[in-house]
């Protein structure tokens, strides 16, 4: 008999691992977190043994707070830890990228051949004036070659600086300007939702005010004519063939910057994230193998993120690629050409781990459990989740139509400046509760605290903090070392602040609440937007929410919710009635929303995370802020025009 809804979200209801899945797990009892506090550094030291060093390290952390280093003295490769060594074993015929793209066009990709096409655009690069130490831009849609691109740089020593293909002209020259590229490598065009996204038009847009940019090599993929520049431009297919797969990896220092990736915050200036060689594979391959529980010989695995998130850099590329994992990798989007499209490439690729983002898993639940139900997922055995907190009702619907009742979900928590997750359970060793993180990974110092910085203790709620160093930990923001202080370590003395909010429960379990910039004041209670929006997600007629405070002359703050609807529901005064009642029933009258409008879409970044303060600009009938990292523009305006017309209405 399945389980219902409402017995999988009763209150205390927890989930231990299920019995098969510890079975073989890698990690099945809790030791390990006194183990790793016990001997932080030599826990780390350990991960890091798992890597090939050119050279040994001479000291594991050397902490100058805020400034750290790791495995200092130590010298190695990415690419050659992603790539050659795993072919010198014998691996070179294995899989590492089972590429589907969305026209429906395939490739297999195994890591000897990953080797060599690495390798040859390597020296591509190096043709092109490219050496250690020069930054490379990379702005390309979801084709093997964005993993190449990445791998190449960090074969020869150049850091790189990826773009979200989605992201306009303007974005993508401010932040070549801040890096000063040398080099940019784009497409023609990539393909999303069947129509094409004129990448080389947009690049040419940018590079037009990008001093530093000395060539464009351009990948062909969607075969449109594109505008050209002699001299500059260089076709991918004219340059990196010709090449010779011999490509020496060039011995990096640990503490040698490996890339730089650009948050824009909420702030006008996008802050250059630092991320260096060794502490950061160290961690990103340890949590890749540990909290997906990573069978090298036999998973499938698949994040279905963007190489252009941090996700993506981590867990598409470099965490996989140095565990030895066949991955799949997808071009397009969710729906094309229609809702099943994820559903039938876990079918066909037999997917055993899928790591993915709460607001698409919301989105598969307004397009209901029919989709999934068409095609065979019986080859799953975990899932994970990013980017957001993940509400209780969005948990239990991954488990139950995705997972089948047999997967553990790991909710983890972390940020681009972390580099790698965080917080998240160890699934053969962690019982879960849906909608909490759990707890830090062993060798992690995480703590919420009160606004004077003293922990909060249990049960408790405030701000999420970082108590030590940790080995992927930003080294700083390029160019701008006062602002990496400032930002991340002025507010409380000695700790890390994330910028979120969390509560931990009484056993101790950790809840992230969102952004704190977002919490709302109403009548002088702090309410957090993360626990209305999961209030109303948790009425049945809801998919997503998003809530903000708006001004409001005599509460402070008032919440304005901006609610999409699971399909087979219409929306009505009657419905706004019932969903404000849903929500004061569930939390207390304070958080009744003042107003609720239906849509279609929120707007959102190209990570899937909610823009709400263009909501509170909609809700305050302010301009619009910055909207070029918006994944669809186009949304936001269609949401402010019903907005007015709706407060219109009701005045
Ligand atoms: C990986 C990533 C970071 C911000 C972070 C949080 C939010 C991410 C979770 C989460 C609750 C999660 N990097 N966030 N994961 N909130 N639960 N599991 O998303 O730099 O793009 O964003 O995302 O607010 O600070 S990011």
């Amino acid at each position: 008999m399945p389980e219902t809804i409402e017995s999988l979200l009763a209150e205390g209801r927890t989930f231990p691992p299920p019995k098969d899945f510890k079975a073989d797990a890698l990690v099945v009892d809790a030791e390990i977190y006194d183990e790793a506090d016990t001997d932080t550094e030599g826990f780390w030291a350990q991960a890091a043994a798992a890597l090939d060093w050119f050279e040994e390290w001479h000291t594991v952390c050397e902490w100058d707070l805020p400034f750290a280093k790791w495995f200092v003295g130590g010298k190695l490769n990415a690419s050659y830890n992603c790539l050659d060594r795993h072919v010198a074993a014998g691996h070179g015929d294995q899989v590492a990228y089972h590429w589907e793209g969305e026209p429906g066009d395939t490739r297999t990709i195994t890591y000897s051949q990953l080797l060599d096409e690495v390798s040859r655009l390597a020296n591509a690069l190096k043709a092109l004036g490219v050496e250690k130490g020069d930054r490379v831009n990379i702005y390309l849609g979801m084709v093997p070659e964005l993993p190449m691109a990445l791998l190449a740089c960090a074969r020869i020593g150049a850091p790189h600086s990826v773009v979200f293909g989605g992201f306009s002209a303007d974005s993508l020259r401010d932040r070549i300007n801040d890096a000063q590229a040398k080099v940019l490598i784009t497409g023609d065009g990539a393909w999303r939702r069947g129509a094409v996204v004129p990448l080389k038009d947009t690049a040419d847009v940018a590079v037009a005010e990008c001093p530093s940019i000395e060539k464009v090599l351009v990948l062909r993929r969607t075969e449109q004519d594109v505008p050209w520049t002699d001299g500059r431009d260089v076709w991918w297919h004219d340059l990196v063939p010709e090449q010779s797969t011999e490509c020496p990896p060039e011995p990096m220092d640990a503490e040698d910057l490996l890339y730089l990736l650009y948050t824009s915050g909420t702030t006008a200036k996008p802050k250059g994230i630092m991320h260096t060689t060794g502490g950061y594979l160290t961690q990103v391959s340890w949590t890749h193998s540990h909290v997906f529980d990573l069978h090298s010989d036999n998973d499938v695995y698949w994040c279905a993120a963007d190489v252009g998130w941090v996700t993506g850099h981590s867990y598409i590329v470099y965490g996989p690629l140095a565990n030895r994992t066949t991955s799949v990798l997808y071009e397009g989007t969710p729906d094309f050409p229609d809702k099943d499209r994820l559903w039938q490439i876990v079918e066909k690729y037999k997917v055993t781990i899928l790591y993915t983002a709460p607001t698409a898993i919301r989105t598969f639940m307004k397009w209901g459990p029919e989709w999934p139900e068409k095609r065979d997922l019986s080859s799953l055995r975990l899932l994970g989740s990013v980017g957001e907190p993940i509400n209780p009702e969005a948990w239990v619907w991954y488990w139950q139509h995705i997972g089948g009742g047999r997967c553990p979900v790991v909710d983890t928590w972390w940020q681009t400046e972390t580099g790698a997750i965080m917080i998240t359970p160890l699934p053969g060793a962690t019982t879960l509760k849906p909608g909490s993180a759990t707890f830090p990974l062993p060798g992690i110092g995480a703590d919420v605290v009160d606004d004077a910085g003293n922990s909060v203790g249990i049960p408790g709620g405030g701000y999420l903090v970082l108590t030590r160093p940790w080995p992927s930990m930003l080294r700083g923001i390029w160019g701008d070392p006062e602002r990496y202080k400032e930002t991340y370590w002025s507010r409380f003395d000695g700790k890390y602040f994330a910028g979120d909010g969390a509560k931990r429960d009484a056993d101790g379990y950790f809840w992230l609440l969102g952004r704190v910039d977002d919490v709302m004041l109403v009548s002088g209670h702090n309410i957090s937007t993360a626990e209305v929006e999961s209030a109303l997600v948790s009425h049945p007629a809801v998919a997503e929410a998003a809530v903000v405070g708006k001004t409001d002359a005599t509460t402070g703050q008032a919440i304005a919710a901006f609610v999409i609807l699971r399909s087979g529901n219409e929306p009505s005064d009657a419905l706004v009635d019932e969903l404000r009642d849903h929500v004061g029933d569930t939390i207390g009258p304070i958080a009744k929303p003042k107003s609720i409008l239906f849509t279609e879409d929120l707007p959102k970044t190209r990570s899937g995370k909610i823009m709400r303060r263009l909501l509170k600009d909609v809700s305050e009938d302010h301009a619009l802020g910055d909207t070029t990292t918006l994944a669809d523009p186009s949304v936001v305006e269609g949401i402010k025009s019903r907005y007015l017309a709706q407060a219109t209405e009701q005045d």
